[in-house]
């Protein structure tokens, strides 16, 4: 099967952790990489958008030819067929607070992040109607979801309690890439987030 990928966007990161988490190794899985350069403006060619209609990396190709794109249902395939190391929960209560959560993570901050990134950044000019506006309300946008997190790691290890879930990838690849926009943590104003992304930072997937 064919993965596309591309190192420096959020999205291939998130299945790139999941995999890595998850210990699955390329050359077993039979992934082989097909890289994808945003930057330089391969997701808008017509070869990609008929690999992916609905544009964006990742996109997982089947040995079938069928294409799974979005990066939770790519990671939802290799957690059914590597369901060891669960990512996604074990039980009712533990999959609907996982689901919850990264739900609300993509909906809400990286969401708020990439509409800044793609009304604000001129990269983006060829293929958005920027609104500069709009990349302003969502970087306000995702300052409160910044905020809203660091009170909710007050009282959580993890996203979810105490076990470390796809949730917290998605954080993770939505903290970093804020950097787009020129947000940081600020350990004074979000000590919460600060501990909890030394801590996810530290595993060995945060580098996949
Ligand atoms: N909801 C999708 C988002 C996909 C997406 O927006 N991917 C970005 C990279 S992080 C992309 O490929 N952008 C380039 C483009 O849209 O042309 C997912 O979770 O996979």
């Amino acid at each position: 099967m064919k993965l596309y990928d591309f190192k420096m966007a959020p999205n291939p990161r998130r299945v790139r952790m999941f995999l890595a988490e998850k210990g699955i190794s390329y050359q077993q899985a039979g992934i082989e990489v097909v890289n994808v350069d945003i930057g330089k403006g391969e997701t808008f060619s017509k070869e990609f958008k008929e690999i992916s209609p609905y544009g964006g990396l990742p996109v997982l190709e089947l040995d079938d030819g069928t294409r799974i794109s979005e990066s939770m249902a790519i990671s939802r395939y290799f957690e059914e067929l590597y369901p060891e190391t669960p990512l996604m929960g074990t039980d009712a209560k533990s999959k609907a607070l996982i689901e919850m959560w990264n739900r609300r993570l993509e909906l809400g901050l990286y969401t708020a992040i990439a509409y800044s990134f793609r009304h604000g950044n001129p990269m983006w000019k060829p293929v958005t109607n920027q609104v500069a506006e709009f990349a302003e309300v969502s970087a306000e946008n995702a300052d409160k979801q910044i905020h809203k997190l660091n009170k909710h790691l007050a009282g959580s290890k993890y996203i979810v309690g105490d076990e470390f879930s796809v949730a917290d990838i998605t954080a993770l690849c939505a903290i970093d890439f804020a950097k787009v926009i020129k947000r940081r943590i600020d350990e004074e104003k979000h000590p919460h987030l600060a501990r909890w992304h030394k801590l996810v930072s530290e595993r060995a997937s945060s580098q996949a």
